[in-house]
């Protein structure tokens, strides 16, 4: 059956620190449709398994502009696909709230960002939304329009708790790369 997507095979999740994560990633033109179809079940999936509420196309190896959410109100599905994502406005209000992220698991902080956002997008039927956010949509929707522009949320945190959360983050990866080359 062409046109379907097989998820049972989970596409892996980058942890950072990985080059693709810091990259600023591109537009999404109609010549990637088929790519676009083939990758947001894929990712939809993998955020359900993490779980998580969020996931942008780079997360997964994919430098495209292009990111899902879900925040399962009342525990029921609510998918949005998110291509081409932009901030249209942003409040002058601030709100500050702990931040977790796949791509650094085990890892949460607080981060302050604008309150409320309106965010400018196309749906997975290529017709134009806009959506007000505030409160977790609206960090998680900011959180991954970084993603896009190759920020983590680490980014936005003092230079010292960053650096002390990216030396913990390397060292974790090379102690799971030295385990993984024990193992073999
Ligand atoms: O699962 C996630 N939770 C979350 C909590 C607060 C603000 C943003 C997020 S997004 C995160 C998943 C993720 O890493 N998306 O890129
Ligand atoms: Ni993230």
């Amino acid at each position: 059956m062409t046109g379907m997507t097989d998820t049972s095979q989970l596409i892996p999740i980058l942890i950072a620190p990985q080059a693709i994560l810091k990259a600023k990633a591109r537009a999404v033109v109609a010549a990637d449709a088929a790519r676009v179809r083939d990758l947001v079940p894929r990712m939809f999936a993998a955020m359900y398994k993490a779980p998580g509420i969020g996931l942008a196309a780079p997360q997964v190896g994919v430098g495209l502009r292009l990111a899902v959410v879900d925040l399962m109100p009342e525990d029921k599905p609510a998918p949005i696909v998110l291509v081409n994502p932009e901030i249209v406005a942003r409040s002058p209000e601030l709100a500050t709230r702990e931040e977790g992220c796949l791509s650094i698991p085990g890892l949460y902080a607080d981060v302050t960002r604008p309150a409320r956002v309106k965010v400018r997008y196309f749906d997975q039927a290529g017709v134009k939304q806009e959506v007000e956010a505030e409160g977790l949509l609206s960090a998680c929707l900011q959180h991954e329009i970084d993603h896009l522009d190759g920020v983590l949320f680490v980014d936005h945190l003092s230079i010292l708790k960053r650096n002390m959360i990216m030396r913990k983050l390397a060292k974790q990866q090379r102690e799971k790369r030295d385990a993984d080359r024990d193992e073999r």
